[in-house]
């Protein structure tokens, strides 16, 4: 007979005790056997989410490329050739015409993306409007513009912005790996501006730019400890780009590895959304569905995502029927049981 070790008690999810996730505890949940921490994070996300639920956000790139930044991962940084042709901002009515077309997809939330380290006060009342007039077709909103001062923050949640992204990216011990041009407290200062004026925070990270485990769980730690959670929780997968220079380092996490990582944020974070945001195309249809099962529950629709590929609307299609996916509202697309 094949002996099978007892399993640790996993019938009740526990949260962090006072001191807050450490690296230790990260690194419990990540070493639990593989169903033990999935049924664990599923009964977390069961909990607080209707588990056969997915929010589906949709990004435009308003500004690509020429971005003075050296993040190691970015096809848009004017420091790597990359092939990227860097452009102007775009112009209201063709940003409009995009929002409509990705409510008509199926979207729900539409993010734009600009390639700044912040934004000048000319371009942010331009993309004040963009945020007023996608917002007056009913879709949520968000924006990723980099770095913003409290100000601005209050300029784009008055034009009727939802959501800001700004990601940590990476663990503290990893991020001068990959980034120099600011820092990790410049980020969290940004998010902290971003609170402060009301947004909601998505805020995530990229997995795979060569970084260890331990990066990994600190940098989902990092997120699971700040004042309060993002309320939507971006995991990338590195997509490729040639010529920056992560693609020398990278590796990707392979499916089972990836599913524990949604697993241990789910339980880390249990009330946030988590998002399986760029890299989707790389992943087989059972590989989503073994995250969706460990906890994620949003993605982005169609063919691109901001300048790489990204699963494309038939195959998303074809999956949500596979698995019995329907769309979130943007009301249920936040918790249901904080
Ligand atoms: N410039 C803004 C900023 O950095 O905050 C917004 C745009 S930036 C492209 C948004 C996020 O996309 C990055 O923080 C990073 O996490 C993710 N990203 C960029 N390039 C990526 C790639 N090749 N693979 C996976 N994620 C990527
Ligand atoms: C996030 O965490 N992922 C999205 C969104 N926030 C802006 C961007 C993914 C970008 C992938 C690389 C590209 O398409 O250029
Ligand atoms: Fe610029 Fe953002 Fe790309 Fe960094 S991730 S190079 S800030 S566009």
């Amino acid at each position: 007979m094949v002996s099978v070790p007892q399993s640790p008690a996993w019938a009740e999810p526990r949260q962090a005790d006072s001191e807050g996730w450490t690296r230790a505890k990260a690194e419990a949940l990540y070493g639990l056997p593989f169903s033990d921490l999935l049924f664990r994070a599923h009964t977390l996300h069961r909990r607080h989410f209707n588990p056969n639920g997915i929010q589906l956000s949709r990004l435009l790139s308003i500004k690509t490329g020429g971005c003075p930044e050296d993040c190691g991962y970015c096809s848009q940084s004017a420091r790597y050739d990359t092939g990227v042709t860097a452009t102007r901002l775009m112009d209201l009515d063709d940003v409009v015409a995009a929002a409509g077309r990705a409510k008509a997809e199926g979207a729900t939330r539409f993010c734009m993306g600009a390639a700044w380290r912040n934004p000048k006060p000319r371009d942010l009342s331009r993309v004040a409007a963009m945020i007023a007039a996608v917002k007056a077709l009913g879709l949520e909103t968000c924006a990723t513009l980099g770095m913003l001062t409290e100000p601005q923050a209050e300029e784009l949640r008055a034009a009727g912005l939802d959501y800001y992204n700004h990601n940590v990216d990476t663990s503290p011990a990893y991020y001068g790996e990959i980034i120099t041009t600011r820092t990790l407290q410049d980020r969290l200062e940004t998010l902290a501006h971003a609170r402060r004026a009301g947004l909601k925070l998505c805020c995530g990270g990229i997995v795979g730019l060569g970084e260890t485990l331990a990066d990994r769980l600190d940098m989902l730690v990092l997120l699971a400890n700040l004042a309060a959670p993002p309320e939507s929780v971006p995991l990338n997968l590195w997509n490729e780009v040639p010529g920056v220079p992560v693609a020398a380092q990278a590796e990707r996490p392979d499916a089972i590895a990836f599913a524990r990582l949604i697993a241990v944020a789910r339980i880390m974070m249990p009330t946030s959304v988590l998002r399986l945001s760029a890299g989707r195309q790389y992943m087989s249809d059972e590989a989503q569905a073994l995250c969706f099962f460990a906890g994620a529950n949003s993605l982005f629709l169609g063919e691109t995502l901001l300048t790489t590929r990204n699963a494309g609307e038939e195959r998303d299609a074809a999956l949500f029927t596979r698995l019995g996916l329907t769309a979130l509202s943007p009301s249920e697309g936040a918790n249901v049981g904080a």
